[in-house]
């Protein structure tokens, strides 16, 4: 029997100093990520998301499967009918869905039923997880997959300079209509990306990490 078709590991990029000062240096980056709500309308060009959309793109997936789709919209009319849909299922979720434990952790982050960033942000990516293939095939570890390479683009989405919110307005079907996505595509996160607005404001509670040896395990 044949053995896989190897070939040989490409060079990695050269971060030009030891793993230890290379792996520092690039967490004082991701550190300094927000999720902001309140975005400018400053554009960004396809190029520039074309490229956010590669990296997340080369995330890895079970068997290779790539079970994915980014759907990019910068049309105004169809960022109006999102934030018509959003809203619609935020006022749901914060009047009747949500308990009350849900509301009082929420109220640190000030966050409404009022969605206008989905309008003002120049562009926004609906991540779809697909549950089959676009051959039809089968496809492993959806969430996993999916949620590594949207972490993977929210990390390039940053180191571009742009800002990002990861939104998840529940439940997410009317995206599929809005998009004209077939059932097989399921919505998993929507992204709205840009600079933020002149004085944009983050909430404070949103900047605090629980301390490392709370998170982190050495055995
Ligand atoms: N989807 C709602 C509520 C919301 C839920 C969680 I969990 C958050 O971390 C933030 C918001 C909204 O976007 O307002």
């Amino acid at each position: 029997m044949q053995g896989p078709d190897l070939v040989p590991l490409p060079a990695r990029h050269d971060p030009g100093c030891e793993p230890a000062a290379a792996a520092r240096s690039f967490c004082e980056v991701m550190q300094k990520r927000r999720s902001i709500r309140d975005f400018s309308d400053r554009p960004v060009s396809k190029e520039t998301i074309e490229w956010i959309v590669r990296t997340a793109h080369a995330a890895p997936s079970g068997a290779n499967k790539q079970p994915w789709r980014f759907v990019c919209v910068q049309d105004p009319a169809i960022k109006r009918q999102i934030r018509i849909g959003a809203e619609k299922e935020e006022r749901e979720f914060y009047e009747r869905r949500a308990n009350d434990t849900w509301l009082a952790d929420l109220a640190p982050l000030g966050t409404d039923s009022n969605k206008p960033f989905l309008e003002t942000a120049p562009w926004l990516i609906v991540v779809f997880q697909l549950t089959k293939g676009d051959d039809g095939g089968q496809v492993y570890y959806l969430k996993e997959s999916v949620g590594i390479a949207c972490g993977m683009l929210l990390a390039a989405a940053h180191l571009a300079g742009l800002a990002t919110l990861t939104h998840t307005p529940s439940p997410m079907a009317f995206l599929n209509d809005i998009l004209g996505r077939p059932k097989h595509e399921r919505p998993y996160l929507l992204i709205p990306i840009g600079h933020p607005a002149p004085g944009c404001m983050v909430p404070r509670a949103a900047m605090q990490r629980r301390p490392l040896d709370q998170v982190m395990v050495v055995v």
